[in-house]
């Protein structure tokens, strides 16, 4: 949560006057979420896991948690970042980096739309965007974006996902260097990224980035329809403070939302307008045939400078440190959620580029023309709650807004501005979500309200208590509160997307063929344990009911023990697990037709025990081995049986 202290505070006072549990009658809500048992959700939702680094998938409307793909942390329950083979996805120019704060999932688009190919989400701490394939359900590429620091405004695809946008939350050096930091006016720059998505694999290279005065960049949406083209980013700290922002970013009555030509700032590359920054980034992916992630070294990036490119980027000016910036479905209206704002400002697209075309400028900042408030205004929301963040769209000409401070969703009417409707939510609310709501075409049936705070709502946990989403009807005149459901980690903003578009899409195995991971064993024929040196390298096979080889003989004290594992199962939900006795690392979760490799070095003599740690059959239980370490000059030979 990027919040100021004295707001956390006065919504703490504010939301726990009301009692909460005791409002309403459920009864007609019970049967809008009831999934029967066997029957399938109508979307999936997924929902950032904040400080857990992670993505997860639930059903809606039954709130039902489906899995956590693991994204950026660690996760020892499938291995993900302790396999050799997934240890790559997490390599930085910072070295292994496993864990981070993921806030923004957004799903790829086509034509405006999302398509359920790949979902994309964000690293604000060690500044990086992944991709998960939507097939799979896991992360296919990781890439770390250069000149970052803290990637909040970010990821968020243009039209076709010709680009994820990212703007950094903190300014820095660029390219980061030793300075004062009280040199922050002088030294310190803002990026905005713009990562090129190859249209067939999804693989992701940062394309440009354009270099903006050192203010907060705090997120963005790509422009759509007439838009299509621009992307808007928020900014706070226009004061550029570098201590206290609580108090010495909040003078400004207005900060700005810079909007940016990129199809201008595309021309200009080919130009040659960039220049070449050297830097060092990663690029790390996994490699399906493989079956194996690698990392890429990048050592340059092209930045474009505003001076150098004219018309590329403008800025308008919107009360006060916005945070969210949404755009409406049809294009034209650029909402900003000005948390210390009374209004919701909301920029018009048309009147923006009117008011390029006459020049109506306020000054100018580093070579970026300020556009006039009222030349570009639309309208403003008046009374919109405390606390405005972020806005999504119903696709029936309604917007939902989230309010922090008052803890409530506002919907309003786009053109008119009229606040039609409100309802409370549980506590402090972040970001809101409706199926495809940030999109042309929403699937407006339900918002789901993203909560920061919970409080009374559930049975106690100790000092830490979950976060929470509430399902909400909005397809009446009146929104209607259906259901609470914990969420895993802290969401900050989640998509949501029919069930059919991703069952169609759906992997159910990997094709042993395929397989082509150099330590495969293809069949129980092929298995076999070498040793190099002080390495061994064990070629096992998993099939219910047993491992092959299931009795090692010959291992010592401080070897390496490779154990390259694949599960030869062709069939649906049947992985195979595999631990052994004082493993320092994590267990393998092994799907049908994979390979995998944990690492172990065993430190005392004596008999270890492993077995497959995934209830896979009736003999589940009989699926397991020993392994027999000797002594580091004992002679005892290599075997296996
Ligand atoms: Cu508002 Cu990180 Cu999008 Cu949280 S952010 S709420
Ligand atoms: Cu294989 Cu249990």
């Amino acid at each position: 949560m990027f919040f100021l202290m004295g707001v956390i505070i006065v919504s703490a006072a504010f939301s726990g006057c009301a009692p909460s549990n005791e409002e309403g009658d459920f009864s007609g809500a019970a049967s809008k979420v009831y999934v029967a048992p066997g029957k399938y959700d109508e979307f999936y939702a997924f929902m950032s896991g904040g400080f857990n680094g992670q993505l997860t998938v639930y059903g809606l409307p039954s709130g039902r948690l489906f899995k956590i793909i693991s994204v950026f942390s660690q996760n020892p329950e499938t291995g993900y970042g302790y396999s050799e083979e997934t240890k790559p996805m997490l390599m930085t120019s910072y070295g292994f980096v496993p864990w981070d704060d993921a806030h923004h999932p957004e799903l790829s688009q086509t034509d405006g739309v999302p398509d359920g190919r790949w979902i994309f989400i964000n690293a604000n701490n060690t500044t990086r965007v992944a991709r998960i394939d939507l097939s799979t359900f896991e992360t296919a590429e990781i890439i770390e974006i250069p000149n970052s620091a803290g990637n909040h405004g970010s990821p968020f695809v243009t039209e076709n996902t010709e680009y994820v946008i990212a703007s950094t939350r903190f300014s820095v050096p660029v390219p980061n260097r030793d300075v004062p930091i009280d040199s922050y006016k002088e030294n310190f720059k803002g990026t905005l990224s713009f990562i090129k998505v190859d249209p067939e694999k999804g693989n992701m290279e940062i394309a440009f980035q354009i270099l903006v005065p050192g203010f907060d960049y705090d997120l963005a949406h790509a422009g759509k329809g007439p838009s299509h083209g621009w992307a808007f980013f928020t900014s706070y700290n226009s004061e550029q403070a570098n201590t206290l922002l609580e108090i010495n970013a909040s003078q400004n009555d207005k900060d700005f939302i810079a909007a940016v030509n990129w199809k201008l700032a595309e021309k200009y590359l080919a130009e040659g307008k960039a220049k070449k920054i050297n830097t060092e980034y990663y690029r790390n992916y996994f490699d399906e045939d493989k079956q194996k992630a690698f990392s890429e070294k990048r050592s340059s990036v092209y930045v474009l400078n505003p001076k150098d490119c004219p018309g590329m980027i403008y800025y308008l000016p919107t009360p006060k440190s916005p945070h969210g910036v949404d755009v409406d479905p049809t294009g034209e209206y650029i909402v900003a959620g000005g948390k210390l704002a009374t209004v919701i400002p909301v920029h018009s697209f048309s009147k923006m580029l009117k008011a390029i075309e006459n020049k109506e400028f306020d000054g100018e900042i580093d070579g970026i023309p300020i556009l006039k408030y009222d030349a570009v205004i639309a309208g403003e929301v008046e009374n919109p709650g405390l606390g405005p963040l972020h806005t999504e769209f119903d696709g029936k000409g309604y917007a939902y807004t989230s309010a922090f401070i008052s803890s409530e969703i506002v919907k309003w009417k786009l053109g008119t501005w009229e606040v039609v409707d409100r309802i409370p939510t549980y506590y402090s609310i972040g970001h809101l979500m409706i199926p495809g709501g940030d999109s042309k075409k929403p699937w407006g049936k339900y918002v789901v309200a993203l909560n920061k705070i919970t409080k009374d709502r559930y049975l106690p946990t100790g000092p830490e208590l979950c976060q929470s989403a509430q399902l909400i009807d909005i397809s009446g005149d009146k929104m209607q509160l259906l259901l609470d459901f914990p969420t895993i980690g802290e969401p900050h903003y989640a998509q949501g997307i029919p069930a059919e578009i991703l069952m169609k899409r759906n992997k159910k195995f990997y094709e042993l063929e395929k397989n082509s991971h150099p330590d495969k064993t293809a069949s129980e024929k092929e298995t076999r344990v070498e040793r190099k040196g002080n390495e061994i390298h064990v070629y096992m096979t998993a099939t219910r009911t047993h491992f092959k080889p299931d009795n090692i003989e010959g291992v010592k004290v401080g070897d390496r023990v490779y154990f390259h594992i694949t599960n030869l199962e062709q069939d649906w939900d049947i992985p195979h697990g595999f631990a052994v006795k004082g493993l320092n690392n994590s267990e393998l979760l092994i799907m049908p037709g994979q390979t995998k490799t944990i690492e172990w070095v065993p430190q005392k003599e004596g008999i270890y025990p492993f077995y497959c740690t995934d209830f896979c059959s009736a003999l589940h239980q009989e699926m397991q081995g020993y392994v027999r370490v000797s002594s580091k000059n004992s002679n005892v030979e290599l075997s296996f049986n």
